[in-house]
């Protein structure tokens, strides 16, 4: 007869150093995602629940990591990680009816499954792209350190996440600036139904710790005792010696990628083999034969927790479906607020367009203690365009921070900052360089607000344009990237006083903002800026010149092509409207002066198709068509990349274009 004892030697349980109450707690904590789960896979089959990633044999460490974390300290969890938000004691039904899509769960019936957040919890939910979650840790743990908080940071990725940039990002970064991170990989054999030996081909994933100059260590992840006790330990070490360490959980994945999907790729031998290793019901007899709980308390315990989930369960059903508004949904992508307004002073100081974005930068860091830039070369090299000069003697390096060249994980970072109640500018060195940081800033940033309800606190700076004979990957003008996201605020601003003001209120706005920098300006266009800390409004046009013939509408250099055009025909009439922002877009101020004119001329630097001139276009289209006394034009850049020599560049900017086809609309 086969003892207890010997069928639990398929893990073998090292738990004397814990007391028996600790054991009975890690049980009951890992008996209880085991037991939803059992209940949702019956929902399932009667269709009741659409979608299900399970973590059934993967308990351990969901549970394990979380149990070894103090309850403020933030954690970051994957599509499998149930026990995460079971541990942290999240009530039944809200976790119900947030898969139910209902108004109690976390996410208003905007997003599934375990795609949100929750401050109450401490838990930061993936977005569906897994790796931006691991810099997002590392900006939740840099704010910890920033504040010198021993407060350590974990986050989950499955084994097939390893492969995305943002793994070997995230751990560099982490490992650079020494943040307390745990990057916990849960490797359970697949990614969908591709197995390791096609995802990578070291030996062990954590072996790659070593490459980032950060300890790594494997740890049996089916086993309870060694996740707590070892992470336990490491947390508590991490605390006080703040660097980041790297754990590969050996698992197995025993159900489908996702329950409609099935296992067939997966070979019946290993099933079998993992079978026996499962978590609970091996800690179970672990536990029987110590002596520490037994069958009675064990059914007694299932049935608590199945009575719990059927209570719960029972009030999530009751509960009120959404009941869908339309101001709600719009009102919601953007995170309310109304700017203090700080007006200009009327002592001034003739600037450069650079210098009245440094001032504006520098005077923002001296009122947000909270607010970190980050960037590639911005700290003591003062930025390529020297827009930081400076400031690391007067903030530090804390403040202003060199990163290694990692766009995508450096914009989580500014994410994970403002999760943890700071705020951040980022410099892309060039605009065409936020390319590679483009998925968290239109998937993370511009979401997040409408998922969970979080704002973030970020500024993008964007150095933009062509005209310098730079070529097509540092001359682009890629504000139309980022216009049709829904979530994103784009200012462009054409003079200094503008381009001081609404840096201010980008910075002072909680919600992400796109702001566009022309690198043709900052050199050659000067103004009297105000010296003081004012700010301007996102989403307000200025009317720079008026006049009856026609309405010129642009932006950025864009604007400055124009005025020079006008200052060679003194005798056109027109209204000239700086857009200023693109998004907020001052819909009212276009249609007054369509209205007023009935000819209108788009101007944008940007190549011609779908750029923000044709959503324009569009909108005076609908809005003002009985006032229109010739067709809407518009004049763009060739859709060509940005050629470099300079006469195959100045015949690709829209410039070349703009006095004849002005004068044609004049003429019309
Ligand atoms: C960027 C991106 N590519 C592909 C997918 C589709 N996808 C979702 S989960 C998944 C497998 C993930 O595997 P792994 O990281 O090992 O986690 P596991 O599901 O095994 O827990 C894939 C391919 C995705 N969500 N995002
Ligand atoms: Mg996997």
């Amino acid at each position: 007869m086969e003892s207890a004892l010997e069928e639990a030697q398929n893990i073998t349980y090292q738990a004397q150093q814990l007391a028996s109450e600790e054991q009975l707690m890690l049980y009951k904590k890992l008996l209880k995602p085991r037991l939803i789960e059992e209940k949702m896979l019956i929902l399932l089959r009667q269709g009741k629940i659409s979608k299900w990633f399970s973590g059934i044999g993967q308990e351990a460490i969901s549970v394990g990591v979380t149990a070894a974390l103090q309850e403020d300290e933030y954690v970051l969890p994957m599509h499998r990680n149930l026990g995460v938000f079971t541990t942290r004691n999240i009530p039944l039904y809200r976790l119900f009816a947030q898969w139910q899509g209902k108004p109690d769960g976390f996410t208003k019936g905007r997003d599934r499954s375990f795609h949100f957040g929750t401050q109450e919890y401490r838990i930061i939910g993936m977005i569906s792209h897994l790796g931006p979650q691991l810099g997002v840790a590392d900006g939740i743990a840099l704010a910890h350190k920033l504040r010198q908080e021993k407060k350590i940071t974990a986050v989950f990725t499955g084994e097939g996440g390893t492969s995305e940039g943002d793994f070997h990002e995230a751990l560099n970064v982490a490992s650079v600036w020494k943040l307390p991170v745990v990057f916990c990989i849960e490797n359970n054999g697949y990614g969908l139904s591709t197995p390791t030996n096609e995802q990578y081909a070291c030996e062990n994933l954590v072996d790659r710790a070593k490459g980032y100059g950060m300890e790594g260590h494997v740890i049996d992840g089916n086993n309870i005792i060694e996740v707590y006790t070892k992470v336990n330990k490491i947390a508590s070490d991490l605390r006080e010696n703040p660097r980041p360490v790297l754990i590969e959980f050996k698992t197995f994945r025993m159900r489908g990628h996702e329950e409609a999907s099935g296992t067939k790729y997966v070979p019946d031998s290993l099933m079998e083999e993992w079978a026996k290793k499962d978590p609970v019901e091996n800690f179970k007899k672990y536990l029987i034969a110590e002596g520490v709980l037994t069958e009675t308390e064990d059914e007694k315990l299932r049935k608590a927790l199945k009575n719990e989930i059927n209570t719960h369960l029972k009030k999530a059903d009751a509960l009120p479906q959404i009941a869908s508004d339309i101001e709600t949904e719009l009102n919601d992508v953007y995170a309310a607020y109304t700017p203090k307004e700080e007006a200009p002073s009327q002592h001034t100081k003739e600037l450069r367009f650079i210098d009245a974005i440094s001032d504006g930068l520098k005077q923002s860091m001296q009122n947000f203690p909270e607010l970190v830039i980050m960037g590639q070369d911005v700290a003591d090299y003062g930025g390529v365009f020297k827009i930081t000069e400076n400031f690391v003697e007067e903030f530090g390096k804390n403040r202003v921070r060199n990163t290694p060249i990692c766009e995508s994980v450096i914009v989580s970072a500014a994410m994970g900052l403002s999760i943890n109640k700071m705020k951040a500018v980022v410099e892309m060195q060039f605009a065409d360089f936020v390319s590679t940081g483009f998925n968290p800033i239109v998937n993370y940033l511009a979401k997040v607000h409408y998922r969970w309800n979080q704002n973030a606190d970020v500024v993008v700076r964007m150095p933009c344009g062509a005209g310098v004979g730079a070529g097509p990957f540092h001359s682009q003008t890629n504000e139309a990237w980022f216009t049709k996201t829904p979530g994103l605020k784009v200012v462009y601003p054409a003079f200094p006083v503008d381009a001081k003001g609404l840096l201010i209120s980008a910075i002072q706005d909680p919600n992400p903002v796109m702001f566009f920098e022309h690198k043709a300006l900052y050199r050659s266009i000067r103004q009297e800026v105000p010296t003081n800390y004012y700010n301007l409004p996102i989403g307000k046009a200025a009317l720079l010149k008026s006049g009856e013939q026609l309405s010129i509408i642009s932006f950025g250099a864009g604007i400055h092509w124009v005025l020079e055009v006008l200052e060679k025909y003194p005798e056109i009439k027109a209204d000239v409207l700086d857009l200023r922002s693109l998004q907020p877009l001052d819909t009212a101020a276009i249609y007054k002066t369509v209205k007023k004119t009935g000819k209108v001329l788009i101007v944008q630097e940007d190549t011609m198709f779908g750029g923000i001139a044709s959503e324009i276009s569009a909108l005076i289209s609908e809005n003002c068509f009985t006032h229109l006394d010739a067709p809407v034009c518009r004049v763009g850049s060739l859709d060509t990349p940005v050629p470099f020599e300079a006469s195959l560049e100045a015949d690709f900017l829209g410039k070349k274009r703009l006095e004849e086809t002005l004068l044609k609309l004049l003429a019309f």
